[in-house]
């Protein structure tokens, strides 16, 4: 019989004892290197959701072995932010001493199921070791102008006492926790990613990616490309841009609008409209962005008294403002064109401004026509259609001083400070005299003190205000300053842990060039869906920095991208709150690691989200029960091959065996476990069913099995008498050759009724089909007392007997 819990815990030791998944270092070998999201290391312990993505990379892990790669699968612990944080106060511990209990237990259940990491080249992201690096990126990005403190209006989370990204907020939301996100100009440190726009645009063309993250990732970077205009203010010397995708539609504008927060609005607003712009401006507030572009809305705003002059005809256009307008996007100022924007219509309807249309088409008695068409009421540009009118009027802008063609992005600038205790240290220091210094580079890592009170302060700083002899400085000639307070956001590790797998030691550098060489980009990186528009945004845009720095060698670090699908419980995303997680140690006490291995990649495609079933493992056991049984004998304890097994080959399995070696290599490189545990179920009944299996198909079979249940296949590839691991097995090839049926089943009639059938060689002649259809006694038979007149044969298919 076989028992799991020994021969699980055997084969994990071994593994551990020799090494067996240290990093290749052959210089003939091609490399792969496979890549986990790596976890925060939370209280909770892994879910069942974890293994799915993770087994997925041990599987081609073990494969590349098999198949003479040097591989590097590497694991780590995204360990510090705020979910260790928040667990940290909710227990009342510190988070340095929760972060190791909890990497602890990960790593314990890790090993439990069989995963096929190099544990010499382990990281955490709240290492001193580690961080020192992150530090150090800091500080390049700060050389090199792409860190810079500034005064910006951010996302203000009471709730969670920190700022969070614009990255951070889903549906207007905190993404963790669900909390309401405020407005509020803070100093901050913030992170030139809008530079590398264009480059984290372009560069999504060449990845090996889904293309729904692709996509979310181009509609993050939001690049649109319109113009920008010169409105002067009447009566005035005052002026201001509005950035417009449709300049075509400029003989439209009926009226602009300024964003609320905009300095403009105090110096034109008239005297009688004094009070009523203050009073709008004080209630909008608290909204959240979301709430105010919110196409669904009504739309609010107020008149400003003042007017602006439309440059391509002179007319006086009222100025007003309104929350639909952010004073983030564009210029923050927009002409307004009622007849061709819904937004607009909408507004001027409700506000009594003129529409005016400028494009045919549509009824704009009844809504906003935004569609193409030939252009009216425009003077030069009467009878262009849209194309045609942007060019035009964007040349006439440009002639005449009044504007010019203009790319605009909806990606921002990256909020890099964090008012939280568990985070990297920004290694700044504020001087009296108002100098700002970075800590020199050889005092790297500066490192996290320890600190017992962590609550949020609920102000700009962070808990380590209060650390004042860890926060005052003094420089060797007696000027005093203040550190940094503020930590780095969680997303500032995981946007590099990559690259320091590949040399995790190295206390000069971030890592060797050289290495970085031979294992870059990661050729296989899976993970959730959700990390689409923030880590894996960060991560190119920090390897681009360090790219351009000369630090990696490639510009792009995940050529392949894969998103595993969601466990679900009953529909639903399992979660403590709900009750409904199901923990993989049980799973495993009850139906071993292999067990549960296999469920996951069998339960369907790997990117599907998909219910558990409670019932799922112990049907995976079942079946490695038979493989078990079919390939082993130990019923006198004394485990051998089974005496089915023989050396030589009769051929019967050839066909079902050469398709199994094609369609599990195949499935295994695209991802489709599924269909490929199928395969190696049809290869097991066909062996099942004939009365010998040749060896080298059996180890064959067990070496393609290996990735999935390593455990088992482990023993019984010891059991078939082989002292070194499976993992180093040579992957078995297939022979294209057998993929053909070569025996072909042949049907036999007398007088149009099915008599018998029998195999014959495929391609056999009309002659040695009639000759072996004749002879067969069932059909004679039938032909007794008979005279054979005719007979029809269809090479492959059929004999036909016509006897009278
Ligand atoms: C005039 C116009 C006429 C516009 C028309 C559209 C249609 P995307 O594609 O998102 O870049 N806009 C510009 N800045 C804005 C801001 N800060 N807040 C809110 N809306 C702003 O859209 C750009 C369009 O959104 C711009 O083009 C502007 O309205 C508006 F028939 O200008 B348009």
């Amino acid at each position: 019989m076989y028992n799991h819990k020994v021969v699980e815990q055997k084969w994990q030791k071994y593994w551990a004892k020799n090494q067996t998944f240290k990093t290749g270092s052959d210089p003939k070998k091609k490399t792969y290197y496979v890549l986990d999201m790596f976890p925060f290391p939370s209280g909770k312990g892994l879910h069942v959701g974890h293994p799915e993505g993770y087994t997925a990379t041990d599987i081609v892990a073990r494969m590349k072995r098999s198949q003479g790669y040097n591989v590097l699968h590497p694991m780590g612990w995204d360990a510090f932010g705020l979910p260790t944080e928040q667990y940290a106060l909710q227990t009342g511990q510190d988070p340095a001493v929760v972060t190791q209990e909890n990497i602890v237990n990960f790593k314990r259940q890790l090993n439990k199921l069989g995963f096929s990491y190099d544990w010499d080249r382990e990281i955490s992201t709240a290492d001193p070791k580690f961080y020192k690096w992150t530090q150090w990126t800091f500080e390049q990005m700060y050389k090199h102008d792409l860190a810079y403190e500034a005064g910006v209006p951010v996302n203000w989370s009471p709730d969670l006492g920190t700022v969070v990204a614009n990255e951070d907020i889903v549906d207007g939301k905190t993404e963790r926790g669900g909390y309401p996100i405020y407005r509020r100009n803070m100093k901050q440190w913030v992170l030139r990613i809008t530079k590398y726009a264009d480059r984290l645009l372009a560069g999504l063309d060449k990845l090996d990616w889904p293309e729904n993250i692709k996509e979310m990732q181009r509609n993050w970077i939001g690049r649109s490309v319109g113009a920008q205009v010169t409105f002067q203010v009447k009566d005035s010397a005052e002026a201001f841009d509005v950035f417009t995708t449709r300049p075509d539609t400029l003989f439209g504008a009926s009226y602009a609008v300024l964003a609320p927060e905009s300095k403009l609005v105090a110096k034109i607003t008239t005297a009688g409209h004094q009070t009523e712009v203050e009073e709008y401006i004080k209630q909008i507030e608290s909204k959240s962005d979301l709430e105010r572009t919110d196409l669904n809305k009504t739309k609010t705003g107020v008149f400003t008294g003042a007017y602006a002059i439309n440059p391509v005809n002179n007319e006086e256009i009222p100025i007003w403002i309104a929350d639909y307008v952010l004073a983030s996007y564009g210029t923050g100022a927009v002409m307004a064109v009622p007849a061709h924007d819904t937004r607009d219509y909408e507004f001027a309807q409700k506000f009594n401004l003129p529409i005016k249309a400028v494009i045919e088409g549509g009824d704009i008695s009844q809504e906003a026509f935004t569609g193409d068409g030939c252009h009216i009421n425009s003077e030069f540009l009467n009878g262009l259609n849209v194309e045609d009118a942007k060019q035009s009027i964007v040349e006439w802008l440009e002639d005449h001083h009044v504007g010019q063609k203009k790319v605009n992005y909806k990606l921002r600038d990256w909020d890099f400070s964090r008012q939280r205790y568990w985070g990297e240290p920004i290694p700044v220091i504020h001087w009296e005299d108002g100098e700002t210094t970075l800590v020199p580079e050889d005092e790297l890592p500066l490192v996290l003190p320890h600190a017992t009170d962590i609550k949020p302060s609920g102000t700009p700083e962070s808990p380590l205000v209060n650390l004042k002899d860890w926060v005052n400085v003094v420089d060797k000639n007696g000027r005093k300053g203040k550190r940094e307070t503020n930590t780095m956001p969680n997303w500032a590790g995981s946007s590099w842990y990559f690259l320091r797998y590949i040399d995790p030691h190295n206390d000069h550098q971030l890592a060797d060039l050289d290495k970085l060489k031979q294992w870059l980009p990661v050729d296989l990186y899976i993970g959730g869906a959700e990390h689409a528009v923030r880590h894996l945004l960060y991560a190119r845009f920090w390897n681009m920095v360090l790219y351009d720095l000369g630090v990696v060698p490639n510009e792009e670090p995940f050529q392949r991208l894969y998103n595993q699908g969601l466990i679900l419980k009953n529909h639903e995303k399992m979660s403590k709150s709900k009750g409904n997680v199901v923990n993989p140690d049980d799973v495993i006490d009850d139906y071993g690691a292999d067990s549960l291995r296999m469920y996951e990649m069998f339960m369907g495609p790997l990117d599907a989200s998909i219910d558990w079933d409670d019932n799922g493992p112990a049907s995976t056991k079942k079946f490695l029960d038979r493989v078990w049984r079919l390939l082993v004998n130990d019923l006198d304890l004394k485990a051998i091959p089974q005496t089915n097994i023989v050396s030589e080959n009769d051929g019967v399995l050839d066909k079902v065996y050469h398709e199994t070696v094609k369609k599990v290599t195949e499935d295994f490189d695209s991802l489709h476990f599924n269909t490929a545990i199928s395969q190696l179920m049809v290869f097991i009944n066909a062996a099942q069913k004939v009365k010998l299996i040749p060896r080298e198909y059996a180890e064959g079979f067990i070496t393609l099995m290996a990735p999935i249940a390593p455990h088992m296949m482990e023993e019984i590839w010891q059991v078939f008498g082989h002292a070194e691991s499976v993992t180093f097995a040579k992957w078995p090839t297939y022979d294209p050759a057998k993929l053909v049926e070569s025996t072909v089943d042949i049907m036999v009639q007398v007088n149009g009724k099915l008599r018998g059938n029998f195999d014959a060689p495929k391609d056999s002649t009309q002659n040695e089909l009639q000759k072996q259809a004749l002879a067969l006694p069932h059909v004679q038979k039938f032909l007794a007392g008979k005279e054979v007149k005719k007979v029809i044969v269809v090479p492959n298919k059929i004999v036909n007997i016509v006897a009278k």
